[in-house]
């Protein structure tokens, strides 16, 4: 790992009955899918993850109207007729469709079919899809193969489907015979609530996110230096003093999810098929606890909360026998109580980064923290340097190491962390693979890159692409990993956020500086999150960056559509239309509460824009061109200048003025519909809304986070 940075059922079978599976369409079909496109690029539908296979066929497709059933198949299985009150309710909103879902044991004809009944083959996430003239079918092994088949259903459709305001279609499905079914089961994202605390709505509308791209797994990292985040009854202060502190500052307030809110998660994402692992991480990354807990401090006194930017730089106190027993009572309360509301089998431990512990200090924590999940039933996971300690067999492992760990195996200079996998290893361990030179959320892209860190360098898209799980542990040529491939239970992104904000090593002055979490949620994770998934899910065999990147084009559009503010990586082919399908394109005057933005009279170049009363001259229209990334430039049609963020400024309070038109990310603007009535433009640059100070005649516009006023709710007349 890079001496820049501080350091601190059966899954093997399953992927084993995933390579031997026998798909029921034609030989050529895998090779088809990648092919055949070149012919018809625009118009194939391009599904991420790459199904195992995929034949696009000639025809109509299937169009939806609004009697279309949604027809489940009777089974014994209870969730089925779950996904497809889940499909009618994703197809609702653009559609404007209430589809009706209907129970029969017989497949209704003109409709979408959910059969859960199909064979035992597909395993617990494959599915088989065909769609043509005549209806679309799908077919699985239960209900969780449902879900994922109807994760690509969506992607057959328009990228106007993913809109939430009524759309005019038509919906039609391509004709396609898919089958398919996932490389790895375990197939994870990780958010850091604890550096930067999540809200209800934005953690589920996450979840959302990535189920879209078949992610499963959803490890929620609760606990950290600067915060604590769910609630442990029988320790109060954990959260009236642990959750007073983010990455970044103190409130005033607490940020933490009650019991049950976590519960309310739990329950949602289940209902999209993915498993909460919660993370207590320690015995580094503890100072909300610390802070909160006297007797886990060696001169049992809290230490003060935590909100700055280093990391290792706390331990729980596990040098002598009190405290030993100490920190071991206070892990038994805190897993007894996660355990007993997280229905998934694993409990993370964390163990990341502890500089100061000695081995018997750390090897304490561990058998403490490992020995309260076993006591719940619940499996082990850890950070792969858990290893280094005796760990339960069937424990699983999270490798975060890097190229530098790689290129020192079997050399004198052989990294710590090379030497902790190799331990775990003769300890039966298990590994998910989220190496962090490719699958960390939170790296930079590039220089522009607002947010983030980078002390792994640049993570552009290509190498969020660029690794192999069963080579993540390997020599650089390939050969020698580690962790044996029948060990490898799959991959998880990682969305730490130490810098959930614009900024590097400043503390930011106010918290006006902080966009939403969701804002830097979706400028890390789309487009990288789908290129994780796919590394998850699909064949090694398909891996293919540039067919990846002209799939995954399509996709910008219906992230547009569905109001994601997503990074327009330069080197993808992104499609235009889709989200709002061009439908700004044109000139607008764009009001809110009567008051119009405009150029003052007299404006030049650089002027701040500013709003009054709507009366629909030239300097109040704005011609609206919709860019390759669904996001809109906005000229003056008076001056012929376009609305600018003030020197590419990713701060709140910056001014918008008017400047020559370059198209480039500060003249860019998303266009989505707001809850309240009216529209949002957010800044592609900054990811800030254009809002104006009041409804006064002449109030100045600057950038400000999302906020839900009406001021930055605009009608495009
Ligand atoms: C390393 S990776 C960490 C986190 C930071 C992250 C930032 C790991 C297990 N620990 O504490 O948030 O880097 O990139």
């Amino acid at each position: 790992m890079r001496s820049t940075r501080p350091r601190g059922r059966d899954l093997a079978t399953l992927a084993a009955v995933t390579l031997a599976l026998a798909i029921p369409v034609p030989a050529t079909a895998a090779a088809a899918a990648v092919s055949e496109t070149a012919v018809e690029a625009a118009a194939a539908p391009a599904v991420v993850p790459q199904p195992v296979s995929q034949t696009n066929l000639t025809g109509t497709g299937f169009t939806l109207s609004a009697q279309t059933p949604v027809n489940v198949i009777s089974s014994s299985d209870p969730d089925a007729a779950g996904v497809g009150a889940y499909l009618a309710g994703v197809l609702a909103p653009a559609t404007g469709y209430t589809l009706p879902v209907t129970t029969t044991s017989q497949p209704a004809s003109q409709a979408i079919v959910l059969n859960p009944n199909g064979s035992t083959d597909l395993g617990a996430e494959g599915y088989t899809l065909s769609s043509s003239s005549t209806g679309v079918t799908v077919t699985a092994h239960g209900a969780q193969g449902l879900f994922r088949g109807v994760q690509t259903l969506r992607q057959l459709l328009p990228a106007a489907i993913e809109s939430t305001t009524v759309k005019p279609g038509p919906w039609t499905v391509a004709p396609v015979q898919i089958s398919d079914t996932p490389r790895y089961a375990y197939r994870g994202v990780m958010v850091d609530v604890a550096r930067r605390y999540f809200p209800m709505s934005q953690l589920k509308r996450y979840i959302d996110q990535a189920a879209a791209y078949k992610i499963n797994t959803l490890h929620l990292h609760l606990t950290d230096d600067q915060g604590w985040r769910i609630a442990i009854g029988a320790i109060p202060s954990l959260t009236t003093v642990g959750a007073s502190t983010q990455s970044g500052f103190t409130g005033g307030t607490t940020w933490y999810y009650t019991a049950a809110e976590y519960q309310e998660i739990v329950a949602y994402a289940k209902s999209r098929f993915m498993t909460v692992v919660p993370e207590i991480d320690g015995p580094g990354h503890t100072s909300a606890a610390l802070a909160s807990v006297a007797n886990l401090n060696c001169d049992n006194k809290a230490i003060k909360p935590y909100s700055g930017f280093e990391v290792g730089i706390s331990l729980y106190c596990l040098s002598d026998a009190q405290h030993i027993s100490n920190v071991s009572g206070f892990l038994t309360t805190v897993i007894d109580t996660v355990a007993a509301m997280t229905p998934g089998p694993y409990v993370h431990v964390g163990g990341d980064e502890t500089p100061q512990a000695t081995s018997s200090q750390y090897a304490a924590y561990v058998s403490a923290a490992t020995a309260a999940a076993t006591a719940r039933g619940k499996t082990v996971m850890g950070w792969h340097q858990l290893g280094q300690s005796t760990i339960p067999a069937n424990s699983v492992m999270q490798w975060w190491g890097d190229a530098d760990d790689r290129a020192s195996i079997g050399t004198s200079g052989e990294t710590q962390d090379v030497q902790f996998v190799r331990n775990a290893v003769q300890q039966n361990a298990k590994f998910v693979m989220s190496p962090s030179d490719h699958a960390y959320l939170d790296m930079k892209y590039d220089s522009s890159t607002p947010y983030g860190l980078s002390w792994q360098g640049y993570v552009p898209l290509s190498k969020a692409y660029d690794w192999d799980p069963t080579t993540s542990t390997a020599k650089p040529n390939g050969t020698g990993s580690l962790v044996p491939a029948d060990k490898i239970v799959g991959v998880e992104a990682a969305l730490w956020a130490d810098r959930a904000y614009a900024g590097s090593d400043q503390l930011p002055t106010s918290t006006s500086q902080f966009p939403e979490p969701y804002v830097y949620a979706e400028h890390m994770t789309f487009p990288r999150l789908p290129a994780i998934a796919e590394i998850g899910w699909s064949p090694q065999s398909t891996h293919n960056y540039t067919d990846f990147s002209r799939r995954l084009g399509t996709h910008g559009p219906r992230w547009t559509a569905a109001g994601i503010g997503y990074y327009a990586a330069p080197d993808v082919p992104w499609t235009s239309g889709g989200g709002s399908g061009g439908a700004f394109n044109g000139v607008h005057t764009v009001a809110t509460g009567g008051q119009a933005l405009e150029v003052p009279a007299g404006a030049t170049n650089g002027t701040q824009l500013r709003t009054s009363a709507l009366l629909g001259g030239n300097s109040q229209k704005w011609t609206f061109t919709e860019q390759s990334d669904g996001s809109y430039t906005m000229a003056n049609v008076a001056t012929g200048l376009c609305a600018d963020v003030n020197a590419g400024s990713t701060s709140a309070g910056a001014s918008i003025i008017q400047w020559t038109c370059t198209g480039t990310t500060n003249q860019r603007w998303r266009v989505a519909a707001a809850t309240g009535g009216g529209h949002t433009l957010t800044s592609v640059k900054s990811g800030l809304l254009i809002t104006t100070a009041s409804t006064a005649n002449g109030a100045l516009v600057t950038q400000q986070p999302n906020s839900g006023t009406a001021l930055q709710r605009w009608t495009i007349g």
